[in-house]
């Protein structure tokens, strides 16, 4: 049976795929030894891509609703339709009327995502959210304001380096995140058995806490206090030293200055680590051969996100990690859209408009995901009026997605293009499928940016799609091209002869230019070669050179973030919070909200379960496998207890992704297997008020006996 060559798009690891087929069937879907980057490495969700294909659930070709009956309608009807309805809106209300929700596969297609920037154009919508601000914005904003570049944005040399230090990450689950490493497992076994140590910081003993060296059960919410705190301490045994760094860096007296202010004694009570465990980490930290701190989705989607996300590049460059071996390294993407921007003059930026109703500041062009519902549902000049989503399910995975669901009920027109008819898209007048999987070609544009050695892999399609959908990219443009033939969008000749050109060009034509005057000088035809993909070495220091910052200087102390330590001091100074918080986690065998339509993946224990402390469960009268009522400011769910000491007291945690329950929804496995979902308890009012991150950890809940 012939074995054919992929490359996984489900998670950031990028794992090389080897895919036994059978006419055009998958028979199986084995790690890819000889790739040189993933090494074989694979885990429970690859092989279920072949399901998402052949879902008997999935969409196949453009479907339109009549209230509630849906019928298959051509895709040049469904095309001619959306331009038309769009169009007139935007002509009718202005073209920020037309709003746009950008999801997370998109970072997963290089088709999609060289669509989306030119879709973005054409509409000339400042109404735009995307998947974004309830994840990493954070992180890119630190990118912004201390290198001068949105996706600028270094990872951990997991590989070289004697210390990691990880806040809010599980990578044994998510496979790593903004650290792109195939087999992390390997690799976090490889550090150890190196003689370096793996400290990790999170209310929960994750999977990966339990592999780690230590283990510091920190409140949710307080990362940026423990980060100060070991800041200072850096700095008070005089260990701070920027090595190569000083020549080019700006505000180390300033970071210095605003560190005394904490001193460990001063956050342990509110961290909940001893000052002894911060003082004992702020030296093995400094003293390490090499050390590297990192973050994650628990260090981002809280409060203070934007502080934790600036701190921790901060630690690493006064303790010169940044830009070092071991340490805190730029990649050298094939293909490098960090230059492409650099070259076009964007290189992002932050709070230049804000949102209409609550004043959120747009980042990258883009207004907070937590803003969504209240700018559908509140009347008023400016109101969004239609929506577009791009793979994305917002209902599911943004704060009080419940206020959303309801606010997209009073939609005057709505279009999804997607997979599925899944929560959010039931709401779509029209859903618009895209091929998946197996039946695209993949380079991934996006990962191979964020990876831990440089490296670039491109596979072609093992199968044709199927007959009734389009590719990501030929959808969205079509689409733009529909609406200003309908004389919506923004105007221009340039503009159109630019749409009509890439749209002829072709995904793959632009991505193979990308890769000609990349760094490395590949081409598609190249890397057919090397089928297995190409390992192009480790990450190299390479600072100032990489900065856009004016001058190239690298930034330790923005304003920005000078400016919220205040709202930080006057958070500690109000007593700490009683009662449960609830915090998120991912789970390896499920993948944000849309995965759960394939049998493998959800047969067995259920996976949205509460897990709770022993003595939070006993207080409340509840034993494992019991259901729990979880209520927050804005709603209550359901779920079942389990009940461990894996986390601290007073923290609960559920994952997100779950309650497949609503009407209208074409997922039947996954309504089998349904599950509630978090984000009816999460608040869309509380976002890092710096950022607009959504702070989806730290929800107040309440929890009692069902
Ligand atoms: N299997 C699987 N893999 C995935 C995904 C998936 O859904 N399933 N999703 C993908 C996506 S979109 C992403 S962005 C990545 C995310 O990748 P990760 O960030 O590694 O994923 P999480 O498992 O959410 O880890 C977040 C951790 O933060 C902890 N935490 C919560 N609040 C706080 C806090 O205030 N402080 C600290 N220090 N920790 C806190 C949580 O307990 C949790 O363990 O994973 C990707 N990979
Ligand atoms: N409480 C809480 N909420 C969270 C998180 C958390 O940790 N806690 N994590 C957040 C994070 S990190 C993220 S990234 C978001 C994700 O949030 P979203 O991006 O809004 O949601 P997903 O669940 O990834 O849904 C992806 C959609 O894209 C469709 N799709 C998949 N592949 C393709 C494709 O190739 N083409 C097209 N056209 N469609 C496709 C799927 O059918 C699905 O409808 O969730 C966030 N929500
Ligand atoms: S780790 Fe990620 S990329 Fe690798 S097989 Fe699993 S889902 Fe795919
Ligand atoms: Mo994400």
């Amino acid at each position: 049976m012939p074995v054919r060559l992929h490359t996984c798009m489900l998670c950031e690891a990028v794992c090389g795929l080897a895919v036994e087929l059978e006419g055009t069937s998958v028979r199986s879907v084995r790690g890819d030894a000889d790739d040189p980057f993933s090494q074989g490495h694979i885990c429970p969700k690859a092989a279920a891509i072949p399901d998402v294909q052949g879902d008997p659930d999935r969409v196949l070709e453009p479907q339109r609703r009549d209230g509630g009956r849906w019928q298959a309608v051509s895709w040049e009807a469904a095309l001619e339709e959306a331009g038309e309805r769009l169009a007139t809106i935007q002509r009718k209300h202005g073209r920020s009327a037309v709003g746009v929700y950008l999801g997370n596969p998109i970072v997963h297609s290089y088709s999609a995502l060289l669509a989306t920037p030119l879709f973005s154009r054409a509409l000339g919508s400042r109404a735009r959210f995307s998947a974004t601000s309830v994840d990493q914005l954070p992180h890119m904003l630190a990118g912004l304001e201390m290198f001068g570049h949105q996706i600028l944005l270094p990872v951990p040399d997991v590989d070289r380096t004697s210390f990691f230090l990880m806040l809010g990450a599980n990578p044994l689950a998510s496979n790593g995140s903004l650290m792109t490493a195939g087999g992390i497992s390997r690799r976090l076994d490889e550090l150890r058995k190196r003689g370096g140590k793996l400290i990790v910081v999170d209310p929960r003993r994750t999977e990966t806490a339990a592999v780690a060296d230590q283990h510091l059960a920190i409140r949710p919410g307080t990362d940026a206090l423990l980060l100060l705190a070991l800041l200072h301490l850096v700095f008070e045994e005089g260990r701070a030293d920027l090595r190569h760094l000083a020549p080019f860096s700006d505000g180390l007296q300033i970071l210095r200055d605003t560190a005394r202010r904490f001193p460990p004694e001063r956050v342990e009570g509110r961290t909940g680590i001893a000052a002894g465990e911060i003082r004992a980490l702020a030296r093995a930290f400094s003293t390490a051969l090499s050390a590297v701190a990192y973050g994650r989705v628990g260090a981002c989607t809280q409060e203070f996100g934007g502080l934790t996300a600036w701190l921790i590049v901060a630690l690493n460059a006064v303790t010169g990690n940044l830009d070092r071996e071991g340490g805190f390294m730029f990649t050298t993407p094939a293909a490098d859209l960090v230059a492409l921007a650099e070259r076009t003059g964007d290189r992002g930026h932050f709070g230049v408009w804000r949102s209409r109703v609550r004043g959120l500041p747009e980042f990258g062009g883009e207004l907070p995901a937590a803003t969504l519902a209240e700018e559908i549902d509140t009347p008023g000049e400016g109101r969004i009026r239609a929506l577009v989503t791009f793979a994305g399910n917002p209902v599911l995975s943004t704060p009080n997605g419940a206020r959303l669901d309801r606010a997209l009920e009073n939609l005057e027109y709505m279009v999804s293009i997607d997979l599925y008819r899944n929560e959010t898209t039931r709401h779509a007048n029209l859903i618009l499928p895209t091929s998946f999987g197996f039946e695209r070609d993949h380079y991934d544009l996006a990962f191979y940016a964020l990876a831990v050695r440089n490296a670039a892999r491109y596979v072609k399609p093992l199968m044709p799609r199927p007959a009734g959908v389009r590719g990501d990219f030929e959808a969205l443009l079509d689409l733009a091209l529909s609406v200003r033939r309908h004389g919506g969008g923004r105007p221009g000749r340039v503009l159109g002869a630019t749409l009509r050109a890439a749209r002829m060009l072709g995904d793959r034509r632009l991505l193979d230019l990308l890769l000609r005057f990349g760094p490395h000088r590949l081409s598609l035809r190249k890397l057919g070669r090397s089928p297995h993909g190409i390992d192009l070495g480790p990450l190299r220091p390479q600072l100032p050179a990489r900065l856009s910052t004016p001058g190239k200087r690298l930034q330790l102390a923005p304003e920005i973030f000078l400016r919220d330590l205040q709202r930080l001091e006057a958070r500690l100074a109000q007593p700490a919070q009683e009662g449960l918080v609830l915090i998120g986690r991912r789970a390896l065998r499920s993948n944000n909200s849309w995965m759960h339509n394939s049998l493998r993946l959800v047969k067995g224990p259920p996976g949205c379960v509460l897990l709770m402390h022993p003595e939070d469960a006993a207080a409340r009268g509840l034993r494992a496998g019991e259901r729990a009522r979880v209520a927050s400011r804005v709603g209550s769910i359901e779920a079942p207890v389990g009940v461990t000491e894996d986390l601290a007291r007073g923290v609960v945690s559920l994952p997100h992704g779950w309650g497949h329950t609503r009407n209208g929804a074409s997922l039947g496995i996954a309504a089998a297997h349904a599950g509630a979902s978090l984000n009816d308890l999460t608040d869309e009012q509380s976002v890092d008020a710096l950022s607009g991150n959504a702070a989806f950890n730290g929800v107040p809940v309440t929890v009692a006996k069902a």
